[in-house]
């Protein structure tokens, strides 16, 4: 959340600034601001209220051009979005800055900055880090041993990207909780939240590591560890092609994510299987060892991520016959837990930089866990690195708020990890190859449900004038139920709540009139005739149902049930199927109401703050 780009160029960087900020709108679309070093040698600032569109707007009529200048969209956490409170914040007219993350003690520091005569204009947590660093400035005489005195004092998450006119050569940047990536051009450096902001200008990036500080000079880069060593941070480059990060043809990026899903499970499962079975180092080089020591999964993540580790409990347990917990990360590390032996620590995120997964896969390591697989979408993250083990998903840039495309390939990744957990618990070679002709499936399966869009489109009109819902599943489908309520109330604002089928009758029933659509999903499996009694207690009740169902399921529309065949698929990837309608619905559904799809009001994607 919130994403920072920093320039140190011979060239005028302030387009550079603008697409970067563009790139990252995702992250934080309250507010955007940047500040650059003209030839004159003073800084210009302009921030504007709202998406980057308005301060590029600003900038085309009050140009801000120079060769090192940064930027940043914000998404709040201390202070209402407001010009004032945008962020590059300034101590003086000669330091500025730009901070991803929240500094815990800002009150105190605060407190002790004002009592010593620094003038405070804004509500954020970051003002007082500008002006720390203008403190510690004043004895330095110079940024760098500024920015090292002042981070020494702040307790909290924070990237940083720091300028003064004074120093013209330059950026000073760290890391400490957030992300930070810098681009290696030619004779010019770059520094973002995100590779993505700067794919336009170089495909070569080296991550910072936490604690890291780096001065950024067009000639060359200088890092340091947080003992202040001086260190080297190896050049990667970016996989995927630069278009994969542009929304193409399509009118969103949500929806273009949706459509790429049969391309992206075919790139997860790349490598992984054959066609019979799971290839032994699909895990990495010493996974199957460490697997046959498995005796507990304990899956950690959040939101939809959150929803994939649930669908992953019924596997594990059905196939593997392991026992499974999954918990929400930031439930797990606030609380006392009792750790099983032989338990592996497995965390899913997108951005491999969500602050509360990371948190709490750090106690994690203490805590005396067997080892750690992270099952992520970003090369090079926090969470990769810190990790025994890793499945990427492959799924490419993920740029829509709402997340589709990342939820599918972890649950294929999911998938795959559990077959090569459960073959070292008994699982016949017979029944991996059934399963994994069904990941082969997958594509065409998924092909089949994106052909329903059209009429999965007319049905959404019948949510435009609603103001709640309820998503009914059962087994692993009710983890698939509170993925589409996520996704609907997410991106159309309409409440929606996912239930358990068979929990129906013990409350939410009593919510149940002609004005609530009850959405379920269906697949022809053991719990079809149990699913099919608890829609007749909803139709019994006045309520209105949309079946997503198998064709086998022999559940016919009629007035109040609306039923939208799917076509057969295998029980155990069903899962993944079931979800493209109920992605496609809530995205129809977001349209038609005319909200903001791929940048939902007060969310922002890559969750850095705790
Ligand atoms: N705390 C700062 C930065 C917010 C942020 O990083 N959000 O993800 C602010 O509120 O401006």
């Amino acid at each position: 959340m919130c994403g920072i780009v920093g320039a140190v160029s011979e060239r005028d960087v302030h387009g550079i600034l603008l697409e970067g900020l563009r790139r990252l709108e995702y992250r934080g679309y309250d507010s955007a601001g940047m500040a650059v070093r003209q030839a004159d040698g003073s800084i210009n600032r302009a921030r504007e209220v709202g998406k980057v569109s308005a301060l590029a707007d600003f900038v085309e009529q009050n140009p801000c051009k120079g060769p090192l200048g940064i930027a940043h969209t914000r998404w709040a956490t201390h202070g209402e979005p407001s010009q004032i409170n945008a962020h590059p914040h300034m101590s003086g007219e000669r330091l500025a800055i730009v901070h991803n993350g929240i500094i815990e003690n800002y009150q105190e520091l605060r407190e002790a900055l004002m009592a010593e005569g620094f003038e405070f204009t804004s509500q954020t947590d970051t003002e007082v880090v500008v002006h720390l660093i203008e403190k510690e400035y004043r004895v330095a005489g110079n940024v760098l041993q500024a920015v090292r005195a002042a981070i020494a004092q702040l307790r909290g998450a924070y990237a940083l990207a720091v300028l003064h006119a004074d120093e013209p050569d330059h950026l000073v940047v760290c890391r400490e909780g957030s992300p930070l990536v810098i681009g290696v051009g030619i004779g010019e450096h770059f520094i973002a939240s995100d590779q993505l902001a700067l794919l336009p200008v170089t495909d070569r990036f080296m991550f910072l590591e936490e604690g890291d500080l780096a001065d950024i000079r067009r000639d060359g880069v200088t890092i340091w560890d947080r003992e202040g060593t001086p260190v080297e941070r190896v050049v990667t480059r970016f996989e995927h092609g630069i278009d994969s990060a542009d929304k193409g043809e399509f009118r969103h990026y949500m929806l273009k994510e949706i459509y790429e899903q049969p391309k992206v499970i075919k790139a997860t499962m790349e490598g992984r299987i054959t066609d019979r079975r799971v290839l032994e180092q699909a895990l990495g080089t010493g996974a199957n060892e460490l697997l046959a020591d498995v005796r507990h999964v304990q899956i950690i993540a959040c939101g939809t991520s959150y929803h994939a580790g649930m669908v992953a409990r019924y596997w594990i347990e059905e196939l593997a016959g392991i026992a499974c917990s999954v918990e929400v990360a930031s439930e797990y590390r606030y609380r006392k837990h009792v750790i099983q032996p032989d338990t592996l620590f497995l965390c899913i995120s997108q951005s491999g930089e969500t602050a509360d997964t990371l948190a709490a896969l750090r106690q994690a390591k203490q805590a005396g866990f067997r080892a750690a697989l992270a099952i992520c979408n970003v090369p090079g993250s926090s969470l990769v690195r810190e990790s025994d083990l890793v499945i990427m998903t492959h799924a490419g840039p993920e740029i829509g708020v709402a997340s589709t495309k990342a939820f599918t390939t972890q649950l294929v990744s999911l998938l795959i990890f559990t077959l090569a957990l459960a073959r070292h618990n008994g699982l016949s070679e017979e029944r991996e190859a059934d399963i994994v002709t069904a990941l082969h499936q997958l594509p065409g399966q998924i092909d089949d449900a994106l052909a329903l869009d059209g009429k999965i489109a007319e049905l959404s009109r019948a949510f435009i004038d609603k103001n709640h819902s309820l998503f009914l599943g059962r087994g692993a489908m009710y983890p698939v139920a509170m993925e589409g309520a996520l996704k609907l109330k997410e991106i159309s604002y309409i409440h929606a709540e996912a239930y358990p089928a068979g929990e129906l009758k013990h409350g939410p029933l009593a919510l149940v009139d002609s004005e609530m659509p009850v959405v379920t999903v269906a697949p022809n499996n053991e719990l079809l005739e149990k699913l099919k009694s608890n829609l007749e207690e909803v139709r019994a009740r006045g309520g209105e149902l949309f079946v997503f169902a198998d064709g086998d399921a022999e559940l016919k529309e009629q007035p109040g049930i609306h039923v939208m065949q799917i076509p057969g698929v295998h029980s155990i990837t069903a899962p993944i199927v079931y979800t493209l309608p109920l992605q496609l619905l809530s995205y129809h559904v977001a349209v038609l109401k005319g909200t903001d799809v791929d940048q939902p009001r007060n969310l922002a994607k890559s969750v850095t703050v705790e």
